[in-house]
């Protein structure tokens, strides 16, 4: 928030502890300032003050994001191992390990708003936290690999670029990094579904194949339609979300028709057609009835990708214990850092 105004009457002092909630007894004039503040297109900051259900719906979606990020490592680790290059594992290593920075850009926006990590992860871990419901397909071949570069991080691109316009900063600024990283992503996805399409008749097959498979599922990632969508027409007033689900869908389908035919694959929608009046193409129906059921727990790998999270997430308590065990041994005024031992001619090796 840059506007005087709007500075003096919302940000805390300087020096000052973010509060860990707005306070229920804010005055008309915080709620005018953040309101003005966003109708200027300006950001809300980690001290500005801010109403308690903006808080709360950035912590919700951040949450869902960073938890998306981390899950979807899994669907592609899965290949790792049985990449069919050299060159391709190298890819695929460095493209899952981006996914995991991802996840800690966002942990870390979730914070700046008095959310801690472990809270969120607790809240994935015991599902009271969703995370997208892309990541419950299963990657049955190589080619998925290529299909979910295409297309899932297609699709997270074009819901991802306009958050970099979002009003809070943190979330907007860790977009920026994030999609140019999804660009990567999508462009590596796109060259290896290429091979494959222009490849053998098998080779051809299998990527024919994944886009049949994770073409819809990719239309469900960017939510409900509108009218069923509960928090789209609050998140766009408050600038959070620039566009609406539906609007995000159509975009992406529009960008997806022409690639899918210079890839010589067929999009397995038979009404997938230029409509000339609108400007767009028209597609079929999607199934609602499959993304619900699988926000609910009752996707091909649900369980498996939770199951998967949790034990990942205990086996790497020795690996967080350690590098806690070092903050607080290297932490101002510790009688065991290496230093405060040399003042006392201890040996410091
Ligand atoms: N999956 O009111 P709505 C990625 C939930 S992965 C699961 O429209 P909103 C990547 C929604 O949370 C992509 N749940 O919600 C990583 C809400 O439930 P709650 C991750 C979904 O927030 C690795 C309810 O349905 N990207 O980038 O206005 C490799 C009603 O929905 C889904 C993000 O998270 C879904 N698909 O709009 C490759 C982007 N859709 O919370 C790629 C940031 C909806 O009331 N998030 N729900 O229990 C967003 O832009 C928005 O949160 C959404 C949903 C567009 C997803």
């Amino acid at each position: 928030m840059a506007t005087a105004a709007a500075d003096k009457a919302a940000r805390t002092e300087p020096g000052e502890a973010a509060p860990p909630a707005a306070s229920a007894a804010h005055t008309a004039e915080q709620q005018a300032a953040f309101d003005a503040a966003v109708a200027a297109d300006e950001r809300i900051e980690p001290r500005d003050w801010m109403p308690d259900a903006y808080r709360a719906s950035l912590v919700r979606q951040i949450a869902q994001h960073a938890h998306s990020e981390i899950i979807g490592m899994q669907p592609e680790a899965n290949w790792i191992t049985r990449a069919p290059s050299l060159r391709r594992k190298a890819i695929l290593m460095a493209k899952v390990q981006d996914e995991a920075g991802h996840g800690l850009y966002l942990y870390s926006a979730a914070e700046t708003l008095g959310t801690g990590r472990d809270e969120l992860l607790d809240k994935l871990h015991s599902g009271r936290q969703k995370y997208s419901s892309i990541f419950n397909y299963p990657t049955l071949t190589w080619a998925d690999v290529g299909a979910i570069g295409w297309l899932v991080d297609g699709a997270a691109i074009t819901n991802q670029v306009p958050l970099c316009r979002c009003s809070y900063g943190p979330y907007a600024r860790a977009m920026v990094r994030v999609c140019k990283e999804e660009s990567f992503h999508q462009r590596q996805g796109y060259e290896s579904l290429l091979a494959l399409s222009r490849g053998t008749q098998a080779q051809h097959e299998m990527a024919q194949d994944a886009v049949n498979r994770w073409w819809w599922p990719s239309l469900m990632m960017f939510g409900p339609p509108d009218d069923e969508s509960s928090h789209s027409e609050q998140s766009m007033t408050w600038k959070i979300k620039r566009h609406s689900n539906d609007e995000l869908r159509q975009r992406f389908v529009d960008i997806c028709v022409p690639q899918a035919e210079s890839l010589g694959l067929t999009l397995p929608d038979p009404d997938l057609v230029w409509n000339e009046a609108r400007g767009h193409y028209d597609f079929g129906p999607i199934d609602w009835t499959e993304f619900w059921d699988v926000l609910k727990g009752n996707g091909p790998c649900n369980e498996q990708r939770i199951t998967q999270r949790r034990r990942a997430h205990e086996e790497g308590a020795w690996v967080r214990d350690a590098a806690a065990a070092y903050a607080a041994k290297h932490a101002p005024g510790s009688t065991t850092r290496p230093d405060t031992a040399a003042q006392h001619g201890e040996a410091t090796a």
